[in-house]
């Protein structure tokens, strides 16, 4: 800063808010304020123009069930290249189902035969995976269930676990990143009869609002790509924008109640720390697989990709006009707008389900899972995915101590602690309890069903499951680009 730079700061120091001296002597009214860090604190120009940009928050359509069969549910998935304005007047290209970006809400209910006949319209192969659903391998829709450009792929499977929000996206082999970045994924919702009897929100759209968290990396002008650079390679491509629901800074209106938001990091790579931005507390009412036994007092919940959270946020205190943001690491990314509505006042349930504990004494062994390995080497116990291989060999109906190791940022995490990377582990097919964290009980958002397990540089998590369904399945990290680089292995259970 020069001399008369200083000197200006120092004025405004010393005579503070004594702006009219400034309208009549500075000849660039308003220039020190832009490069300056100095903006008057309304700023009603920057206010109005953001505002005008943001949109309310798109609420996925919930999709037509095609069987009016009681018990049975049919449903139609279309995989297809678009277009998406995700800012005014500029178009990127994306993929959705049925849709330009994103897909529909698949609601089913526990007990029913489900049919999905998912038709492939993009120009390169694809597979749909049905993340957290307890099928047989040949319906999973991992790698083995590939659909070539213009092919169909019908699996049946019938619902055989309790109510949760689950998710689908592609899993076709090195190409799960980019599918998803383009935009493939959808939000599985199962009801049940213990969801329909909880005194909790649950009109859709209304009061029960799905949440599809998402990082973009934009280009200037408003479009993005997938194209990884070393840093992606490593940490995993993480952008410098956050989509809710696909849309850039959403807002969306709250009745004065309590609101249930079903929470899905739908990132390749990115590990959120969510937040109300006045530290209000919620209640985190179920984790990746169903309801927790009873609702979590919580002022944050961690999320890496792929996990779901539902929670519960009460908005009775506010009135007609207040907002409040939901913030990742104290960063802002969408707004909620307490209409004058009266919403949902009951009190939460005190139990919401009951969960049976699997005792570890029922596991037949402990199966032991390293992840290890930067960039282009990561692998789990120092083998990378080779689709002609299984890795593991499980007996149907045995359960399984899986301890999950996070080795991979040793050499980083010597360099300076926060080099280390984490990594969701992520196993198909199957959900699981989690017994421990480096010999410690999980937090009470862990003590539910889990399909996928942030596992910290250097951290032990160990898991126990009962393998129910036959077939060969995945395991491997969430962080798309770790995955698509062979930090992946098959279990065939039989
Ligand atoms: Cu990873």
């Amino acid at each position: 800063m020069n001399k008369t730079g200083v000197f200006i700061v120092m004025l405004l120091i010393v005579i503070g808010g004594a702006g009219w001296f400034f309208a009549e002597n500075m000849p660039q009214r308003g220039a020190p304020m832009t490069g300056g860090g100095m903006n008057p604190p309304s700023d009603n120009t920057n206010t109005q123009s953001s505002s005008a940009e943001e949109k309310a928050l798109p609420i996925p359509p919930l999709l037509e069930d095609k069987n009016p069969e009681q018990g049975k549910a049919e449903f139609d998935l279309i995989a297809q290249e678009g277009t998406t304005e995700f800012f005014n007047g500029k178009e990127s290209d994306t993929y959705g189902y049925n849709g330009n970006y994103l897909g529909p809400v698949i609601r089913v209910r526990n007990g029913d035969d489900v049919k999905v006949n998912v038709k492939n319209e993009l120009s390169d192969a694809t597979t749909v995976h049905w993340h957290g659903l307890e099928v047989d391998g040949t319906e999973d829709g991992g790698p083995h269930s590939g659909i070539e450009s213009g092919e169909t792929w019908d699996p049946e499977f019938p619902i055989e676990q309790p109510a949760a929000t689950l998710w689908y996206h592609p899993h076709l082999l090195h190409k799960t990143g980019e599918q998803v970045y383009k935009g493939l994924a959808g939000m599985f919702i199962i009801e049940d009869d213990i969801s329909d009897s909880l005194n909790i929100p649950k009109e859709y759209g209304e009061n029960d609002i799905p949440l599809i968290v998402q990082d973009k990396q934009f280009s200037s002008d408003g479009t993005f790509e997938y194209n990884l650079n070393r840093h992606d390679i490593m940490m995993g491509l993480q952008g410098d924008t956050v989509l809710v629901n696909g849309a850039v800074n959403p807002y969306l209106e709250v009745p004065q109640g309590k609101v249930r938001l079903r929470v899905l990091n739908g990132s390749n790579a990115r590990t959120y720390n969510f937040k109300l931005s006045n530290d209000q507390k919620f209640h985190q009412i179920a984790s990746d697989g169903g309801f927790l036994e009873q609702p979590a007092e919580m002022t944050n919940v961690v999320l890496s990709s792929a996990e779901r959270a539902e929670i519960i946020v009460d908005f009775s205190e506010f009135e007609e006009g207040d907002t409040l943001e939901l913030t990742d690491q104290g960063t802002p990314f969408m707004s909620f707008r307490v209409t004058g509505e009266e919403g949902h006042q009951a009190d939460l349930p005190g139990q919401l389900t009951t969960i049976e504990e699997i005792n570890p004494s029922e596991a037949v062994r402990t199966r032991e899972f390293v992840f290890q390995g930067m960039g282009r080497n990561v692998n789990i116990n120092g083998k990378q995915m080779d689709i002609n291989r299984i890795d593991e060999v499980i007996s149907l109906n045995e359960t399984e101590i899986w301890e999950i190791t996070n080795e991979a940022g040793g050499m980083m995490g010597g360099m300076g602690g926060n080099g280390g990377m984490i990594h969701p582990f992520h196993a198909h097919g199957v959900q699981f309890q989690v017994l421990d964290r480096d010999g410690n009980p999980p937090p009470p958002n862990e003590t539910g069903w889990k399909d996928t397990i942030l596992v910290s540089p250097g951290e032990k998590v160990r898991v126990i499951a009962t393998f129910e369904h036959p077939g060969v399945f995945m395991y491997h990290c969430h962080i798309l680009e770790h995955e698509d680089a062979g930090m992946m292995g098959q279990f065939e259970v039989e």
